[in-house]
């Protein structure tokens, strides 16, 4: 498989890490969307990242719907999101409210990147910062009832929210300093320590220059 986009995309990094985590092998085509627009289209006629190139050629875009595929070829034993029942119903809520908070953390960021600096809104960034504070607070509350050793959505074995709500702290952390998300959150912090060790997670680092 060839996973197209970089990790410090937090939707490209969460498929990244998913792969590890069930042992499926790809290979990074490295591309940014801004740089190589061109490049992206070929694969996607959204010009967005993650896109997945399946083996025999196919080509999934969207990390929902590519992780939602990914389960589907992993199987029961090794999806990472369960399959039915209220188990199912709170590792989407968990996985959400991750999603959430990375997108909020985008849009954040993409209104200081991408607006001429006077017709910068800050209330409008201030808006998605609270929603930030607000998707990672219930994280932080999760991972304080999930101590040294358990998973946010109370599974037996990590899951996709543990791996979407990781990956969406650890954007926003680097992408919004100036919130102080670390200090502010201390049980996500300890957990998203604990997972970021992890090899699934350290294989796909976020860059340090972009
Ligand atoms: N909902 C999409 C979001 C993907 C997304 O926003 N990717 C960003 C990079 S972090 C991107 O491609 N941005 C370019 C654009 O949307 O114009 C997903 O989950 O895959």
């Amino acid at each position: 498989m060839k996973l197209i986009g970089n990790y410090l995309s937090p939707y490209v990094r969460r498929v990244a890490v998913s792969l590890n985590e069930m042992g499926m092998a790809f290979e990074l085509e490295q591309l940014q969307v801004f740089r190589s627009p061109d490049e992206v289209r070929q694969y996607n006629p959204l010009v967005r990242i993650p896109t997945l190139i399946l083996d025999n050629g196919e080509v999934l875009v969207e990390s929902y719907a590519i992780l939602d595929e990914l389960d589907q070829m992993a199987g029961s034993e090794t999806c990472l999101t369960p399959l039915s029942g209220s188990e199912r119903r709170h590792v989407m809520k968990v996985t959400a409210v991750g999603v959430g908070s990375m997108e909020k953390a985008q849009w954040a960021f993409y209104e200081g990147r991408f607006r001429p600096e006077e017709k910068v809104h800050k209330p409008w960034i201030e808006h998605n910062e609270e929603q930030v504070l607000g998707g990672l607070g219930y994280l932080n509350n999760l991972a304080e009832k999930a101590g040294d050793s358990g998973w946010l959505a109370g599974t037996e074995r990590v899951s996709q929210a543990d791996i979407t709500g990781v990956v969406g702290y650890s954007f926003a952390k680097a992408i919004r300093p100036t919130l102080e998300i670390a200090t502010r959150l201390p049980y996500l912090a300890g957990f998203a320590d604990r997972c970021e060790a992890l090899e699934i997670f350290s294989d796909a680092p976020i860059p340090t220059q972009q």
